[in-house]
């Protein structure tokens, strides 16, 4: 009997080293300091929250951008895979913002969704792209998604839904931990440390992505103006933040603490060596052609 003993604790022991290096995922933050939610995967029950966003009619605007050759590189597969992934079972509307609407692609869309296409000027510097996204979108809240939907969210076009992206996302004002920083000290984190930019800040409490942020309208609204006005008022003083309208984002996260946290598996990049934490890519990074997409 001592030799099966021994052999069925070796077993433990081996059983113990399976559990652990493959079933075991290494410690997440689940919750801030100011006890909002982290989301990750197995920490909800994804049927409840359906069944509450739909009892509560919760209804959703998609806001992207798409100007320039961003349109024909990233829009078809952003567009289609969200019909794949985001927020099935709930109305969404879709607004496409380009300088080009005829070139937006068709897309076969489901019961209850919506696309609205609205033109907009194509700035010169891809800087003012990206930080003018916060002007229009101000803008289309004030003047359509107030009156028809409870949550907005805003996403980047360079990405591609793989997994669900559902109702257990939303919440009063959501933020984005960044695939990149969510591990690294906060020393490391890239916030704007120019004084003279309204984007200016020593600490904060995470480094946010501004590929994915949302909530509801009025959240939203006071988000989009508050980065509006300290671009434009970095502007008159001739600055600009480290990362343009994600340093603003930052620095509104942190006086504005967020709600809901949504962890990197909402916005993976599959470059990224480490991926022990990711359980679901929801999302991921579309490749980036910088030498084709940013010249000219
Ligand atoms: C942007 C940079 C260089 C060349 C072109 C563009 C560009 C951006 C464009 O030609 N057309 C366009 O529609 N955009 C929109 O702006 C598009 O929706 C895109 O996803 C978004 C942000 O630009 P992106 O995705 O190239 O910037 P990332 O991926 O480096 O993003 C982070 O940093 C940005 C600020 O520099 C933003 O904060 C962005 O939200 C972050 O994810
Ligand atoms: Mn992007």
């Amino acid at each position: 009997w001592r030799f099966g003993s021994i052999k069925s604790r070796i077993l433990t022991v081996c059983q113990h080293f399976f559990f652990i290096s493959f079933r075991a995922r290494p410690l997440v933050q689940t919750f801030t300091s100011w006890k909002a939610p982290i989301i990750w995967e197995e920490m909800f029950d994804s049927i409840l929250y359906d069944q509450g966003h739909t009892d509560k009619n919760s209804s959703v605007a998609l806001t992207v951008f798409a100007v320039g050759r961003y349109l024909d590189a990233y829009l078809k597969t952003f567009l289609t895979s969200a019909e794949q992934h985001f927020m099935l079972g709930l109305p969404v509307t879709y607004y496409v913002f380009t300088d080009s609407p005829e070139k937006v692609p068709n897309i076969t869309l489901a019961s209850r969704r919506n696309i609205n296409i609205v033109q907009v000027e194509k700035h010169t510097r891809w800087q003012d792209i990206s930080m003018m996204r916060m002007r229009t979108i101000s803008e289309t809240i004030e003047s359509e998604i107030r009156h028809k939907f409870h949550y907005v969210f805003c996403f980047d076009v360079d990405q591609e839904f793989k997994g669900r992206f559902g109702s257990e996302a939303l919440g009063n004002s959501v933020a984005l931990l960044h695939a990149h920083y969510y591990k690294l000290p906060k020393a490391q984190f890239t916030y704007d440390r120019n004084p003279k930019s309204k984007a200016f800040m020593e600490t904060g409490d995470f480094y946010y992505h501004a590929a994915i942020f949302g909530g509801l309208w009025q959240n939203v609204k006071h988000l989009v103006d508050a980065c509006y006005l300290g671009i434009i008022e970095d502007k008159l003083n001739n600055v600009e933040a480290l990362w343009h309208d994600e340093s603003h984002l930052n620095k509104y996260f942190w006086i504005h603490k967020p709600s809901k946290l949504l962890s990197p598996e909402y916005c993976w990049d599959q470059s990224i060596w480490d991926k022990r934490d990711i359980l679901i890519t929801r999302l991921v990074w579309a490749p980036k052609h910088y030498e084709t997409l940013r010249s000219g």
